[in-house]
């Protein structure tokens, strides 16, 4: 019986994978865990987990994660963390006769000058966006231990490669937050502290110029491609998931969307005195396409409606 240990458990993928598994009453045994049940920097940490669980199949979400502010000015932490998490996941899973192996990449790691749409070809070609380098090389490698585990010792160790994600868990807080749940939450904040205000006075703050392009996958949307990959994904090679090209969208109009799922009325205004960050990223998924054809993606407003609903019902525990 297949026993799947998902490192990152308790994140916004993590919690993403926990509802699908209990909503689609997957078979196996599956195991969510978090920092609490092992610091995954540490390799006596790691080992115990692994002695511990015995899995047969590792999803691998766990990393230290943040949006572009946080990444900008903490690249040695996000390097050197996420190096030793993933030295000591992929050894541990390898010592332990784990039959496969899925770690996560993310689009934001491609070369930053290259043409596109950025397919899995290109994961190497050239320096990332200097804003992410730490992160984006200690994500790189996993695909460069994947490689050497597999021509080592035969291992399925692969990974895929998912745009910028969002819904709900996810980190709402401030400074180490992505641009949706971090829009989410300073707008929130917006509509709370200013209820006397008329709503035409109101004015929310978007981050940068608002034109920068991303795309973006519903975290529910993720976690059910992760499971199909987990199943029905046998190469080495890195996995694109990704919305199409055509759903990709500025960050002012992100802004937008989350201005309509709260109703709110009052004026979006630009503060280009914030960075930007990677102008575009835009990804092909059409590797994805040729193997899921039929995938339905749920509707950007319609996820981001779902996420700020999600985020006022559970206000009082979110991570923020
Ligand atoms: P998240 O919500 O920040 O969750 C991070 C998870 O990693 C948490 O479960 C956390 O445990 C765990 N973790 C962090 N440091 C750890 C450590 N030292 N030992 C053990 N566990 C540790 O992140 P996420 O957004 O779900 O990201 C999941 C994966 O997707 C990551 O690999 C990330 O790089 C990738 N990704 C994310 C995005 C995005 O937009 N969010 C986009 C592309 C790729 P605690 O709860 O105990 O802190
Ligand atoms: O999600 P985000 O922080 O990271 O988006 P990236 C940053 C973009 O959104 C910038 C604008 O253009 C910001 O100016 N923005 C507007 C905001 N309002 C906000 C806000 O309230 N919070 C934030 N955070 N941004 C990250 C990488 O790039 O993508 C990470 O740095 C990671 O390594 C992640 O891979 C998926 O999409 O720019």
């Amino acid at each position: 019986m297949k026993k799947v240990l998902v490192t990152g458990g308790t994140g916004l993928v993590g919690n993403a994978l926990k509802t699908i598994v209990n909503e689609d009453s997957l078979e196996g045994e599956w195991i969510f865990v978090g920092t609490k049940d092992a610091d995954l920097t540490d390799s006596n940490s790691t080992r115990a987990l692994f002695d511990r669980v015995q899995p047969t199949h590792v999803v691998h979400l766990a990393a230290m994660v943040g949006g572009l502010f946080h990444n900008m000015n903490n690249n040695l932490d996000f390097l050197r963390k996420n190096l030793q998490i993933n030295d000591n996941v992929l050894q541990n899973a390898y010592e332990h006769g784990c039959v496969k192996v899925i770690s996560c990449l993310s689009t934001c790691i491609f070369p930053d000058k290259t043409s596109y749409p950025i397919d899995e070809t290109m994961v190497h070609n050239g320096p990332p966006h200097p804003s992410n380098y730490g992160y984006s090389y200690s994500k790189r490698l996993i695909d460069v231990q994947n490689h050497a585990y597999h021509d080592k010792h035969g291992c399925m160790f692969t990974s895929v490669i998912p745009c910028n994600i969002f819904g709900p868990h996810d980190n709402f807080k401030q400074e180490v937050s992505h641009v949706i749940p971090g829009m989410i939450n300073r707008m929130h904040q917006l509509i709370d502290e200013n209820k006397g205000l008329p709503e035409d006075r109101k004015e929310f703050v978007v981050y940068g110029t608002g034109k920068p392009l991303r795309q973006f996958i519903y975290s529910l949307d993720l976690a059910k491609l992760i499971i199909w990959a987990l199943v029905n994904y046998e190469s080495v090679e890195p996995l694109i998931l990704s919305v199409d090209e055509e759903n990709e969208v500025t960050i002012f109009e992100a802004a937008e969307a989350v201005a309509k799922a709260f109703d709110f009325k009052g004026k979006l205004i630009c503060d280009t005195s914030k960075a930007d960050g990677q102008y575009k990223k835009t990804a092909s998924n059409r590797k994805l396409r040729s193997l899921l054809p039929n995938f339905q993606f749920t509707a950007f407003e319609d996820a981001v409606k779902t996420s700020v609903k999600w985020y006022i019902e559970n206000i009082d525990n979110v991570r923020k």
